[in-house]
């Protein structure tokens, strides 16, 4: 971890921490930025699943509740507008719709396309990044998360971007996709996979939980032993997929520690404060994560 003595902080990373200091800080966990570590958090999801919402939402609770600064980054150069103003835009560089008239592809060709151009400048884009003078950096990644993370654009800037301060990622995942015990298992297994790909410390959360407050999985979220007594009861009842099922406990427990899925929503800001403190405890190894 960067560490930067007090005496060189300037004074608006000065005026920050005194009102952070005033305003209480929501963590009760390590305060990483104190310290001067510039933290990049890359939001993934599956389509839809609220990254841009989520992004701007949580970039304004950050600035406003616990006086950090934070820059906004979006990689999505297919969006058409943002809510958020950028300090970097991948669409300075190309957009699909360009790319689509001038190469004359169809849309998902050409979001390949945009996805193997990010991958070429991935140095140059980590640069740009690595520019922006905030506290937090959040970045906003393209709708199509296979794009992303199983083309080379998503890993190489990732790696690009972990040379220019700690960073760390929120895999998004709408309600819908997380309904049963089974869901859980199958989205904790998707964010073991990313995390593979991408290898930085992953934080799993849903999306737009206002619109679902009381479910009936809240509490195989948080608690892996209840999550994995609910899928044998469900595998018992599926016959051949079943069985497949009844696997997925032991291959999530030899290969992830565990960690709850946080709810999170964009409007209501639920999750937030668990959100940073699960940001924080990424940061130390013995953090708990259960
Ligand atoms: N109720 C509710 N709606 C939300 C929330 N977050 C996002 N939405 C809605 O979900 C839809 C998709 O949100 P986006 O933020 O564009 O999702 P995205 O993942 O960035 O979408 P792509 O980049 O196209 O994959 C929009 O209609 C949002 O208003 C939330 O917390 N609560
Ligand atoms: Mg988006």
């Amino acid at each position: 971890m960067i560490r930067v003595s007090s005496a060189l902080l300037d004074n608006n990373k000065k005026i920050s921490l005194l009102f952070r200091a005033l305003k209480k800080p929501p963590s009760g966990v390590i305060d990483m930025v104190t310290t001067g570590t510039l933290v990049n958090i890359v939001f993934l999801g599956t389509a839809g699943s609220g990254k841009t919402t989520l992004v701007s939402s949580f970039g304004r609770w950050l600035e406003k509740n616990c006086g950090y600064t934070v820059g906004y980054v979006n990689l999505d150069p297919a969006c058409l507008e943002t809510p958020f103003k950028t300090s970097f835009d991948v669409r300075s560089l190309f957009t699909t719709s360009e790319i689509m008239k001038r190469e004359k592809l169809g849309p998902n060709a050409a979001i390949v396309r945009c996805s193997d151009l990010m991958s070429k400048r991935a140095e140059e884009i980590a640069e740009s990044i690595g520019r922006v003078e905030s506290d937090f950096r959040l970045l906003d990644s393209p709708g199509q998360i296979e794009i992303f993370v199983f083309r080379e654009s998503g890993p190489r800037i990732v790696s690009a971007l972990s040379k220019k301060g700690y960073t760390v990622c929120i895999m998004l995942f709408d309600k819908t996709l997380t309904s049963t015990s089974v869901d859980i298992a199958t989205a904790q297994l998707m964010s073991l996979v990313v995390q593979l790909r991408i290898g930085i410390p992953m934080i799993t959360a849903i999306s737009k939980a206002d619109l679902y407050p009381d479910s009936n999985v809240d509490a195989l979220l948080s608690n892996q032993s209840l999550l994995f007594d609910a899928i044998e009861k469900e595998g018992e009842k599926e016959g051949a997929y079943g069985d497949l099922s009844l696997q997925l406990p032991s291959i999530i427990r030899s290969f992830k520690s565990p960690a709850r899925i946080i709810k999170t929503s964009a409007i209501t800001e639920m999750g937030f404060n668990e959100l940073l403190d699960m940001i924080n405890e990424t940061t130390c190894a013995c953090g708990d994560l259960t």
